[in-house]
């Protein structure tokens, strides 16, 4: 299967905050061992990456993760093999946006998160981070509440200083999600929205397109296409999602579906690191371990990308233009239905990497070292 070469360089980022407790909003279950700081979450998000090889980027969450020596988290990251990714700005956990932030009526709120995101990217600048990843809170519950146009006036001209505040060599990635934590209207509620004020920002405002937030039986994959023409597409929040924004384990509730968008991925070659897609988890584990829940996370998309790549591209051209329907979701589906299991497992093998990195990390004694390494102190929560 030579064509699995197309997953040379192809790498996954994962998020701080999957490695924290976490749950609902009727009980977060806790465990022994979990981090109590973000250099305790980077050294557990080095072992999906030193099982895996396939994930040496970890996103930061501010204020969740500040440190006072950025320079030595950094070094605490290059000594684990890993890299600071994207800087997650945080504008929905203060009773000051309880009306929104960068849409708020007040300018004083609006002030203040502009300023803290100028102050992330400060943190871009101290940690060579280059993405600085928004998601807004902002919304409304009632119909007439607050003016729907007035409110995305507002939020042009917040992104448009926070833009100008970022440097040549930072991209902007702008996220969408059509409800919550409002439901009559969010502020950015489709990928639409988003590669709007992108468009009016620059070439460097990219689209973020988070898997769980769409509604039910959406087509992502178009979704995916359609900001791969513009060349909007800067990032994915992978996850998987039967009723809401569930942050279950991507490719667990629809592997079609995971594969699907791959393989839009793979007809443009955006898989390939100079096509600037940022690959990023985001998800919780709050039943299932939690390292070996990002390992299973990024074998996932590699299997669906490794499907991906195994579409015959020109037979299926070729069904295209002959009109024969059958024939080319057929060349769809014998990518998808082929077992690439024992070939992803030589191809670790192959690199030095375990053939099960599940089986592998139980083995390994990590967590039960943490376990009785990390007495004491706080464990990191989702949210804090
Ligand atoms: C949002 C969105 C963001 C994430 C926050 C915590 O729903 O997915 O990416 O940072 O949740
Ligand atoms: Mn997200």
């Amino acid at each position: 299967m030579t064509d699995l070469d197309g997953l040379d360089g192809f790498t996954i980022e994962v998020p701080s905050w999957a490695y924290g407790n976490s749950g609902t909003r009727f009980k977060v279950f806790t465990r022994p061992g979990g981090p109590r700081n973000p250099y305790e979450k980077l050294s557990d998000a080095a072992q999906v990456n030193r099982l895996t090889g396939l994930a040496d980027r970890v996103s930061l969450h501010i204020p969740w993760d500040l440190v006072d020596d950025w320079s030595d988290l950094k070094a605490h990251a290059d000594k684990l093999g890993v890299r600071i990714g994207a800087i997650n700005s945080n504008v929905f956990q203060d009773d000051d946006y309880r009306l929104g932030s960068l849409c708020n009526p007040d300018p004083a709120i609006r002030r203040k998160a502009i300023d803290h995101h100028k102050q992330c990217l400060d943190v871009m600048r101290q940690t060579g981070s280059t993405d600085l990843k928004i998601w807004l809170p902002d919304g409304l519950n009632y119909a007439g509440q607050d003016s729907l146009r007035g409110r995305q006036e507002r939020l042009a001209e917040s992104l448009r200083e926070i833009y100008d505040a970022s440097d040549d060599d930072h991209r902007i990635l702008l996220e969408y999600k059509f409800f919550e934590p409002y439901f009559y209207a969010t502020d950015i509620p489709d990928w639409g929205t988003s590669l709007l004020h992108c468009l009016a920002l620059g070439e460097r405002a990219t689209v973020v397109l988070d898997t769980g937030h769409h509604a039910p039986g959406t087509n992502i994959e178009f979704i995916v296409m359609q900001l791969l023409r513009q060349g909007r597409l800067g990032a994915f929040d992978f996850n998987s999602r039967y009723y809401a924004d569930d942050d279950l384990i991507v490719g667990s509730a629809d592997p079609f579906q995971l594969f699907r968008i791959m393989s839009e991925i793979v007809a443009v070659g955006a898989h390939r690191p100079e096509s600037g897609v940022n690959f990023m988890l985001d998800q919780c584990h709050n039943i299932e371990e939690k390292i070996p829940g990002q390992i299973r996370s990024v074998l996932n998309v590699e299997a669906a990308l490794a499907k991906a790549l195994l579409v015959d591209q020109e037979a299926i051209a070729a069904a295209q233009r002959a009109g024969d329907v059958l024939g080319a979701h057929q060349v769809l589906m014998d990518a998808f239905e082929t077992d690439v299991r024992s070939a992803l497992a030589d191809r670790r093998e192959a690199r030095g990497l375990p053939r099960d990195p599940v089986k592998a990390f139980q083995a390994s004694g990590y967590a039960e070292t943490a376990a009785a390494q990390r007495v004491g102190g706080t464990q990191a929560s989702w949210g804090a």
